[in-house]
Parts: structure tokens; sequence; C-alpha cells
């Protein structure tokens, strides 16, 4: 089913991550691509999240943001979930494999994903501050305990529970932000998992579309 109104998202209007596509517009392009449900981008940048307009749709002032007729939502996650409710392609039908891969999407926005933005937190934003080199390696260790974990459960397995589902959509964009610290490699399986997920058609799509907003706001 296609929205009847194409949704706008919002999105970094020069992403800090190079065009690497680790901004959290990424999963909703993604899950947006995989349906095969189109939408328009609204570029905002830095000061525009702060101003009242933008703070209307989000709390917090930050992308992504999911407009759609009346309906306006934030939080990846929950829009990832409600692109996967109202689209076939990201939940199973059966009750139980759609309530597992639903536990998914919580495991990776709940349980695997704080460590490691601790990490990014103490790497981007403490700077360097006097207690990071102490901090860093207990944030490694936190990260992969989660890993060893999650890379046991999935095994030899192509996916978490069955056919690829918004749970390892989810998954593949919180493990991605790990890319440049080489833990993922610790991991031959995850790090498979993960190439795997890149692999896909409509992720490629996101991809690109995210890049092409970067080169074109960069250049110059
Ligand atoms: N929990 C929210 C969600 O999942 O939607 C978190 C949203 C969020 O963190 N948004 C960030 C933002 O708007 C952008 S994605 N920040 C601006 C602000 O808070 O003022 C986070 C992000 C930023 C940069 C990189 N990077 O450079 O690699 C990666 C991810």
């Amino acid at each position: 089913m296609k929205a009847s109104t194409i949704p706008t998202i919002t999105v970094f209007e020069r992403s800090p991550d190079g065009g690497r596509g680790l901004a959290r517009d990424m999963p909703v392009r993604w899950a947006l691509e995989e349906v095969g449900q189109p939408y328009d981008v609204r570029l905002v940048s830095f000061g525009d999240m702060k101003e009242p307009a933008h703070l209307a749709l989000h709390p917090f002032g930050q992308i992504p943001t999911y407009e759609e007729g009346d309906l306006t939502l934030f939080e990846s996650g929950a829009i990832v979930f409600h692109v996967a409710e109202r689209h076939r392609g990201l939940l199973p039908d059966d009750a139980n494999a759609r309530a597992r891969a639903i536990t998914w999407m919580f495991a990776a926005l709940s349980t695997i994903e704080p460590p490691i933005l601790e990490r990014s937190t103490a790497m981007f934003v403490e700077g360097d501050a006097t207690w990071r080199a102490q901090r860093m390696p207990l944030i490694d260790d936190r990260i992969r305990s989660r890993l060893a974990a999650l890379s046991d459960r999935l095994g030899n397995a192509d996916w978490l529970d069955g056919t690829f589902s918004a749970g390892d959509l989810v998954m593949i964009g919180v493990l991605r932000r790990l890319s440049a610290s080489g833990m993922l490699n610790e991991f031959p399986n995850l790090s498979a998992y993960v190439s795997r997920g890149e692999a896909r058609p409509a992720f490629r799509r996101a991809f690109d579309a995210q890049f092409a907003v970067f080169t074109a706001t960069s250049a110059g």
C-alpha cells in the first residue's frame, strides 16, 4: 500500500558524517525504499532544527522527522515501525514472527545502541576530556559484550529471525555506526551481516540519495 500523500522527511542539509549514511535519516530512507514508497526530503541546517517551525515537528530539535498528511512523527525507530506497519515487506504476516521482528527493533535501539552512542559521545562530544582515555576501553568492552551475544545468536543465519525484516534494518543501521572503529571485524558473521544489508538494492538507493545531498551541499 502506497501512502496517498507522499511523506516528507527532514535530513541534514550538510551532514557531519561525510556522506557515509550514518545519520538517522538513513534507516528511514532505507525502510521507505524497501517498501517502494516514494518520499520527499526537506533539508534543514543545525540552526533550522532549533527554530520553532522545526521544534513543532520534533520536540528535541533533531532530524529525522516524518510528515504524511496530518501525521507528524519523530524518532527514526518509530518512523521505521510506522512505515513497516503501513506497508508489506518489512514485517512478517505471522503474528509471532512479527512480534519477534519488532523485538529486534527494540533490541537494536535499547540494548545494542546505548554503548555505541556512549562511544560516539566520548569521542566526538567529550573531546580530549581527561577521563576519556580511561573511559574508552570500558565502553569498548561493553560494546564487545553486546556484539558477542548478538554474534552468537545470529550464528550462520543471513538475518536475525528468518527473512529480512525491520528488525534487521534497524540493527544494521546501529551496527554501521561502528564501521570506522574496526570492532565489527572481530565478529566476522556480524561484519558479513552488515555487508549483506548494505548490498540490498533498497539500501543502495537510500545511500545514494543521502550521498547526493551531501555532495550537492558540500560543493564549493
Ligand atoms: N533517537 C533519535 C532518532 O533515532 O531519531 C536521535 C536523532 C538524532 O540523534 N538526530 C541527530 C541530530 O539531529 C542526527 S543523527 N542531531 C542534531 C542535534 O541534536 O542538534 C545522529 C548523527 C549525527 C552525526 C553523525 N556522524 O557525523 O557520523 C552520525 C549520527
